[in-house]
């Protein structure tokens, strides 16, 4: 069990809590969160409230308490599980993975960097470089990714705004040799349009506030936020970030990760390429539009290394096939603006996916013979974006919930699959618990002809034809009676859905009213293809270009594949004391909210119901075997379980645990607190024993 802390500082498990219940779990969270402790365990799994504040539990020492300990040896901690899933790694030769959830702002990511640095510090002892050299690499690649992935939101100011597996290969010793990055549907929406207090990526305030005046000069850029209507919202925003520190910092990191100059000079030169399409104007003459800012066409034709009127044409004109000939086809107004963004967002997109397979790179493992080293191994760390709300949400929001919603319904298959699996393996009686099953809200998004997914998917072969309010319809008339949607169509006295437009999904999170504007084209994904092609026309544009379009990234689909793959995971599950970014109020309501739909009470009383402690009969000996002169200091017995039987029917506790074939389960705490007062009585008398024999006063 977790080290026992002193009482004033709560339950370091909640499975030692008297009764289960919500009132006893909040006031066990909120004392170890007013308390600075923020970590607390269900069992295997960790709890983190993030504390908003600089904790000093991080260092060197601390890392030092945890290395190779036993998940319940140190108080809760992500060091006890980036441990545990370390020593199961090494141990069993086995990939393991860690999976961090839990909603937007909650701390997810702050948690796979300590995860990491935890791991980097306490390998490689005999300090070998390439090894180093791997470590720093995989460290470093975070902040780059924050810098392109991560925007301020009105719930996080670093918000991931996309979602992130990273893959740590060992060799076998234990030692990392390269990673993997894999990275999901990024938010690239907000590379246009921002909502109100929010910004876009952190990327381009970091050039215009951090790069040098040279810099800013040969890309046609000022200082001026406000001068660039892409980034205009955000622009006006006082923020706690400091972008001109952070852009040297990245740049540094790029520098070390081996991004070669000329490929961060063209980094910086595609981020001023959109910042310029965005001032990008339109007008119309009659009935031709024209654009307003040539000046503007001319800068980003010399950033792209192409001619003024390539950049001209692919903005005005669409090339279409009528019978056997092809015409130049003008758009109207809308249409220039919307390829405009188009392009855009998808030049973001595809730069981003160059940026971390760039990281690859240089990250994966080379020159490891198997047949040599035998298997490498891997530690996998899951950080997505977390589950949100805003005022007001669309196709983006939709995603990101519907991944959030998938990992809940992992959590809920592994953690009770794995209790059913062990007491199955131990030959010990598996007692069903109730819990929410979010399975029916996966299959509303995700069921094959009749989920949404598949009516929006359905939709978009007919792009053009089919709008957003008849995609709407085909959701209302499939979806009509599903308990978990409803539209102003479907539930007409439902006052909250003030649109017709609206549409609102019951998440296992909550209530999320989506707007159906936009999921058509955002799903499809229009580029038009006259930009395609002016990228790959291009007369000397760096071969960065032909790259980012020939890049796969990878598609909802595959982050959902992915973590159904996962074998055993690792939890921590991050909870948000409160919406101010306060490290002082815990905010009873939010958190009872979360605690809620995270499901924790329900994991606490799976893992209270079976049994609350169970261990194997050789390590149990090992703790307590002080405890009875039959086993102390080694016992006679034919094996180690008829020893621990011994020891347990000394002590009385017979009744309150049972046999498996490898590992003794004990089902309430109070048995494991008298065994570990009583070792702890021993261990004093056994401390007195000594001195005097020492002393030779025995
Ligand atoms: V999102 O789904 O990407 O929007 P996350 O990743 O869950 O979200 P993040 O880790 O970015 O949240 O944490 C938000 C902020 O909380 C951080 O920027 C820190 O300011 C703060 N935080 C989180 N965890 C800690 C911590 N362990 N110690 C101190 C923390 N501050
Ligand atoms: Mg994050």
């Amino acid at each position: 069990m977790a080290e026992q802390e002193s009482l004033e500082f709560g339950k370091a498990d909640f499975v030692l809590m008297d009764t289960v219940s919500m009132p006893e779990f909040m006031a066990n969270l909120r004392l170890r969160f007013e308390k600075g402790r923020i970590y607390t365990f269900i069992g295997e799994v960790v709890v983190s409230v993030n504390p908003y504040k600089s904790l000093n539990i991080y260092g060197r020492d601390t890392i030092e308490q945890y290395k190779g300990r036993e998940l319940y040896e140190r108080p809760p901690h992500l060091f006890a599980i980036a441990d545990a899933a370390y020593k199961a790694m090494k141990r069993r030769s086995k990939d393991t993975c860690i999976v961090i959830s839990g909603e937007s702002g909650a701390g997810k990511t702050e948690a796979s960097k300590y995860i990491m640095q935890y791991i980097a510090a306490i390998t490689n002892p005999s300090q070998r470089a390439e090894v180093e050299r791997v470590k720093n690499m995989l460290l470093k690649s975070n902040c780059v990714l924050e810098a392109f992935g991560n925007a301020k939101t009105n719930r996080n100011d670093n918000s991931s705004r996309f979602g992130k597996y990273m893959d740590i290969n060992f060799d076998f010793k234990g030692d990392p040799i390269g990673g993997h990055i894999n990275n999901y549907l990024l938010e690239k929406s907000r590379v246009i349009v921002q909502q109100p207090g929010e910004r876009s990526f952190h990327s381009f305030y970091q050039l215009l506030q951090g790069g040098s005046e040279q810099m800013l000069r040969s890309l046609h850029l000022q200082k001026s936020l406000s001068s660039y209507s892409y980034i205009h919202v955000g622009a006006q925003l006082k923020s706690s970030i400091n972008d001109a520190a952070e852009f040297k910092v990245v740049a540094d990191a790029m520098k070390v990760i081996g991004f070669k100059p000329e490929e961060i000079q063209t980094v910086y030169k595609i981020l001023a390429v959109i910042l310029h399409l965005g001032n990008l104007k339109f007008v119309v003459d009659g009935d031709i539009p024209l654009i307003e800012n040539g000046k503007v066409v001319s800068i980003v034709a010399e950033l792209l290394s192409t001619k003024t009127d390539m950049v001209e044409k692919a903005l005005l004109y669409r090339t279409v096939a009528t019978g056997r000939d092809i015409i130049d086809k003008q758009h109207t107004e809308q249409e220039a603006s919307y390829g405009r963004d188009a392009f855009a967002k998808a030049i973001y997109e595809r730069l981003f996916c160059w940026i971390v397979s760039r990281i690859n790179d240089i990250i994966e493992v080379k020159n490891y013979d198997t047949t040599v080293h035998g298997k490498n191994t891997v530690i996998g760390v899951l950080d997505i974006y977390g589950f949100e709300i805003f005022d007001n949400n669309s196709f983006e929001q939709f995603c990101i919930n519907y991944c959030n919603e998938k990992l809940q319904q992992l959590f809920i298959q592994l953690v009770l699959k794995q209790e059913q699996e062990e007491y199955q393996r131990e030959g010990i009686p598996w007692k069903h618990i109730d819990y929410f099953n979010n399975q029916i809200i996966v299959d509303l998004v995700e069921q094959q002809h009749k989920g949404i997914i598949a009516i929006l998917d359905d939709a978009c072969m007919n792009v053009g034809k089919v709008t957003d309010g008849m995609f709407l319809e085909a959701l209302n008339s499939k979806l009509g009676k599903h308990g978990h949607f409803s539209s102003r169509k479907t539930c007409a006295s439902d006052k909250i859905l003030e649109f017709d437009r609206d549409f609102r999904i019951r998440h296992y999170a909550g209530d999320v009213i989506y707007s159906v504007i936009g999921f058509i084209d955002k799903n499809k994904d229009t580029l038009f293809q006259d930009f395609k092609r002016l990228m790959y026309n291009r007369y000397d544009w760096y071969y960065l270009c032909l790259e980012l379009f020939d890049i796969y990234c990878m598609c909802l689909h595959m982050i959902i594949i992915f973590i159904e793959n996962f074998h055993e995971p690792y939890y921590v599950r991050c909870i948000k004391p409160n919406d101010k970014k306060s490290p002082q109020i815990f905010d009873d309501e939010r958190c009872r909210h979360q605690v809620e739909y995270l499901g924790l009470l329900e994991n606490v009383r799976v893992r209270r119901a079976g049994f609350a402690f169970r261990q194997t009969y050789e390590k149990f000996l090992h703790r307590y075997k002080m405890i009875s002169e039959f086993t102390w200091p080694n016992h006679d017995l034919p094996s180690d379980k008829e020893a621990v039987k011994k020891l347990i029917e000394q002590c009385g506790f017979q009744d309150d645990v049972a046999y498996g074939k490898t590992k003794i389960f004990i089902r309430t705490p109070r048995t494991l607190f008298t065994l570990e007062e009583l070792r702890a009585q021993m261990l004093v008398r056994i401390v007195l024993f000594l001195q005097k024999v020492w002393r030779g006063t025995l």
